[in-house]
């Protein structure tokens, strides 16, 4: 099965879904709200069906979402605990993954005992995507915009809260709050769906955007100070080096948000953040308001992701990747403001 970005019938999706009582579900490492909202969705309304389902990620759940991890939900990939459960699954369905890759672990464990895994995602696929069934629209907002659409072929009842706490979550982060060029009548009518079934959005978003670490608020100083202009400041970009990390005993979670921050100042158009991960690793994110295109940047460097929001890593120490990223991209921004 494979739905390239067309048109999806779900009604045929849930008869696979349906037809399967062990059943795993996952996201990328370094989950976010995207990933994390679609799999607790999916999670309540399969155990409503009585399915033996489970969450196991690849990494662990960031702090800021214990408040849909009810019961623990959602679990943490142990090699001793986790593989005697998976092996003998009928199938595993990854949500918001960009790349089957970005499971890690679960990857590892799914190819070695052949098990069927469908894919549902808002990112572009290569064409070996390595799915059993490739379920993909890049024109949704979110993930958790296409698990609604399943929930409506397969449900004959109304969402419950537990579902649309997910759903809502998923759909908040991905559109950044309903304000990304991506939000469309969909994502609206999906927070309404989510209000009347008593979801606390405004409890969410102080969960999730109002509960900034002081060690992040440090690190978030430290990189203000480090933005750089180019291009007329169409193009800002800045950088955080491990020493800062641990200057100010930060972690991976204290820097969500950076790329969009850069992208939030007057007359940039596009936005990169190079992250230090090891002495020979960086990571890029772009970022843009819509006039760049800057998945194909991040393609250049081997990455991948929307028009307007990418990534990609480059094995360069970072004194180096700098300028190999930055003469890179100031080159493709250059070409596409005079195309
Ligand atoms: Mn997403």
């Amino acid at each position: 099965m494979n739905y390239n970005n067309s048109e999806i019938n779900w009604k045929k999706i849930d008869e696979i879904i349906s037809s399967k009582d062990k059943i795993l579900l996952t996201t990328h490492e370094n989950p976010d709200g995207d990933g994390l909202g679609s799999e607790v969705a999916m999670y309540h309304h399969l155990i409503e069906n009585g399915k033996d389902v489970r969450i196991i990620n690849c990494s662990p759940t960031p702090d800021m979402f214990d408040f849909i991890n009810l019961d623990n939900c959602i679990e943490t990939f142990n090699e001793d605990t986790h593989v005697e459960w998976i092996k003998d699954c009928d199938i595993i369905i990854v949500f918001d993954v960009g790349n089957f890759n970005r499971t890690r672990d679960i990857k590892v464990v799914a190819d070695k005992f052949n098990i069927s895994v469908m894919n549902i995602d808002h990112h572009p696929h290569p064409v070996d995507h390595g799915f059993k069934y490739n379920i993909v629209d890049i024109n949704s907002a979110a993930t958790g915009c296409m698990v609604r659409s399943y929930l409506n072929s397969a449900r004959t009842t109304p969402l419950n809260k537990k579902i649309c706490d997910g759903i809502y979550v998923a759909v908040m982060t991905d559109t950044g709050c309903f304000k990304y060029s991506n939000t469309d009548t969909y994502c609206h009518s999906i927070a309404i769906e989510c209000l009347d079934n008593g979801v606390n959005t405004n409890y969410i978003y102080q969960k999730i955007y109002e509960n900034s670490s002081r060690k992040r608020v440090s690190v978030l100083a430290e990189m203000i100070s480090n933005i750089s202009y180019e291009l007329d400041g169409k193009f800002a970009w800045s950088f955080i080096t491990n020493d800062i990390m641990n200057k100010h005993h930060a972690s991976k979670d204290d820097l969500e948000g950076f790329p969009d921050f850069i992208r939030s100042i007057s007359g940039v158009e596009a936005a990169l953040m190079i992250f230090e991960i090891d002495e020979n690793l960086c990571r890029m994110n772009f970022r843009s308001k819509g006039k760049i295109i800057v998945n194909t940047i991040a393609r250049f460097f081997n990455g991948g992701g929307h028009a307007f929001a990418s990534g990609a890593v480059l094995h360069e120490p970072i004194e180096i990747a700098k300028s190999t990223i930055i003469n890179k991209t100031k080159k493709m921004i250059q070409d596409q403001l005079d195309a």
